[in-house]
């Protein structure tokens, strides 16, 4: 077989593909959930001059700019494409907008059954922004790290989708799934089979791992989340290419925020990493995760609490410190291990000081110099 060639500059800093495949490594790598955005000041300025979320998100070379913020600052092995979860259905005809300090809003909430009905997966064409911001990342980031795709997963969409917003209670879906669950499975469905087209576009584009966020699995009672948030994420996974553009395999993660207590299934995922939130012990779910089936163990991916970082520089490097020892030293030897990434347990709040995020990534890679 002839190795497909690329017109990407070669890889600098593979660390963090290295422990998402399970392969040692010579430090933790570490990269932050929602690391572009609010709390940076020169990302609201980006977003000012834009004028709004959307006109951010849909402007590639904005996109480019916002992704590489946060990798100016700080030492992050990782680079994440700027874009939201949620274009996808808005792709999907449902009137996405993002009101001030309010959050998302769909116009067109599904609700019922001619709204379920006329759902489908949409035109990729819609999402080229997408698709044009990640080669776009890809040619500045110029091989200083990996780039990172993204989608929500098909549960976590269908939450808003149907809720029409965030929500606090899960009140309409969760009476959906109850009341109707033959309309939740199609919706489902539809969305699995879209986050699929949607994230293989986004690896023929240029991503070199992807992430499916599963936020709100974690709401969900045990036996409903393997029904409706699992296997559909499983959907998601077995229909992804292995390869991108340039031959490299192309590492998957999942993170379901309320997530730890599903690990024994969630390691049935055709996934490579699994990200959990602050509630999980690392060294229970590393042995959760090590010698299962002959299969390759998952690397896990977490779990410092985001608020940890409100406080002083000092508490946070204890953090951080007492986070790397909760894992334990990685194995160096083996050629496939659970392997650990350092992240927060779910996206950095807005009001973080920069400050000490720069002295969080600092102590994890001096704490984990082998
Ligand atoms: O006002 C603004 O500037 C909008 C704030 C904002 C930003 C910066 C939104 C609206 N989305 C984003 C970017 C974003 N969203 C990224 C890329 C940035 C990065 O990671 O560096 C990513 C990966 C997301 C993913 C996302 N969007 C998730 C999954 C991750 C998570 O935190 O759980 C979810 C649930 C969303 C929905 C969403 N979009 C925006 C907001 C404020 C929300 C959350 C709404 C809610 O609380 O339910």
């Amino acid at each position: 077989m002839t190795e497909p060639t690329s017109s990407f500059a070669p890889l600098r800093n593979d660390t963090f593909l290295r422990a998402c495949l399970g392969q040692p490594t010579d430090y933790t790598p570490v990269w932050l959930m929602r690391q572009a955005g609010r709390y940076l000041p020169e990302y609201r300025a980006l977003r000012a001059q834009a004028g709004n979320f959307m006109a951010l998100a849909t402007n590639p070379a904005l996109a480019t700019e916002a992704t590489l913020q946060p990798l100016e600052r700080f030492a992050l092995d990782a680079a994440i494409l700027f874009s939201d979860i949620l274009t996808v259905p808005d792709a999907m005809g449902l009137g996405l907008s993002f009101q001030q300090g309010e959050g998302p809003q769909f116009a067109r909430p599904v609700r019922d059954e001619a709204g379920v009905a006329a759902l489908a997966i949409p035109d990729m064409d819609k999402l080229r922004y997408v698709f044009d911001a990640v080669a776009s990342i890809r040619r500045a980031l110029a091989g200083r790290v990996p780039l990172i795709g993204f989608a929500g997963s098909p549960w976590t969409l269908a939450c808003y989708m149907v809720e029409g917003a965030a929500s606090k209670d899960y009140r309409t879906i969760k009476t959906l799934l109850y009341a109707r669950p033959d309309l939740l499975h199609r919706i489902l469905t539809i969305n699995a089979d879209s986050v699929a087209v949607y994230l293989n576009a986004q690896i023929d584009a240029g991503a070199q791992a992807v992430m499916v966020f599963d936020s709100w699995g974690g709401v969900l009672a045990d036996g409903a989340f393997q029904t409706f948030s699992l296997a559909y994420t499983q959907r998601v996974l077995q229909q992804l290419k292995r390869h991108g553009a340039d031959g490299k395999e192309v590492p998957r993660i999942v993170f379901t925020k309320g997530g730890g207590q599903w690990l024994r299934d969630m390691r049935a995922l055709d996934c490579d990493v699994l990200g959990v939130d602050w509630t999980v012990n690392l060294a229970t779910a590393r042995e959760q995760l090590s010698g299962h089936d002959g299969q390759r163990p998952q690397s896990l991916q977490g779990n410092l609490d985001p608020i940890t970082l409100f406080a002083p520089p000092a508490t946070v490097d204890a953090e951080v410190q007492r986070t790397l020892a909760a894992f334990g030293a990685p194995e160096q030897n083996a050629a496939h291990s659970c392997q650990h990434i350092f992240n927060l347990g779910h996206g950095i709040n807005q009001h973080t000081p920069p400050e000490h995020v720069a002295a969080m990534v600092e102590a994890v890679h001096r704490y984990s110099r082998r």
